[in-house]
């Protein structure tokens, strides 16, 4: 029997990638005088990284390779870069208003009213997801906020799904992941775990071999959802 489900948070919560962290990485970019912009296009292959200092990281070895920060101090050069980002996003929020995806707040409630134990399991950082359920939802709703550095290893690696199923003392059976992309439903798969994809601008081409569910958006009475593969064998 179904007892807890595990949010991912950027693009499956709320589309928070191309108008909230994407913006936010550029502002602090700015900020420190780099004339680094990542575009809305750019930003999609840049999603292969997630983790926002590892994305930064990935993107100058890429496309700036002979940057060196100052000292060649890389850990505290990449630790200021990114909490200037996440002010920045934090801002953002309250600005931009950041909506929850279509069905969002409607499953969560349900589950609630059923008595389903309820979790996040994100790469971003701990503060960025605060800011966000505080505008749309409870923090206090979900039992464990699994968030950005809690494991060394981010997604693709499973490492935060079996902290959450340890925490919540529960077997993979016992839940469902709701992801948006590859490298979230490689993490949840690598822990065993039933995982429904939701669909976005981001995430749409991907490969999703291996979710039980492929849905456009979690839908609501009177916006349904298109079932984009369903595959309840695997
Ligand atoms: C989203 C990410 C994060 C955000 C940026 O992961 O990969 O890195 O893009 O947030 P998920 P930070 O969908 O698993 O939540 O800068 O705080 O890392
Ligand atoms: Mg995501």
């Amino acid at each position: 029997e179904l007892q807890a489900l595990i949010f991912d948070v950027d693009g499956t919560l709320a589309d928070t990638e191309r108008d909230g962290h994407r913006v936010a990485f550029n502002k602090a970019f700015a900020e420190r005088g780099f004339d680094w912009v990542w575009s809305e296009f750019g930003y999609g292959e840049l999603l292969a990284v997630s983790g926002g200092k590892e994305r930064i990281y990935h993107y100058l070895q890429q496309y700036h390779p002979d940057f060196q920060p100052p000292g060649g101090n890389w850990e505290g050069f990449l630790a200021d870069l990114h909490a200037l980002k996440t002010k920045h996003y934090q801002e953002l929020l309250t600005q931009a208003a950041i909506p929850l995806r279509i069905g969002v707040k409607r499953l969560i409630l349900e589950a609630r009213e059923q008595g389903i134990r309820l979790a996040i399991a994100t790469t971003s950082a701990l503060p960025n997801v605060l800011a966000l359920l505080e505008r749309t939802l409870d923090p206090s709703w979900f039992e464990i906020i699994a968030a950005g550095d809690i494991v060394p290893a981010k997604k693709p690696a499973p490492d935060i799904y079996h902290y959450v199923l340890e925490k919540m003392q529960l077997t993979a059976n016992d839940c469902i992941v709701i992801e948006d992309s590859h490298h979230g439903l490689q993490a949840a798969l690598g822990a065993g775990l039933r995982t429904v994809v939701t669909l976005n601008h981001y995430t749409q081409n991907q490969d999703f071999t291996g979710a039980r569910l492929v849905v456009s958006h979690l839908g609501e009475p009177n916006q349904p959802c298109k079932y984009v593969r369903s595959d309840m064998s695997c």
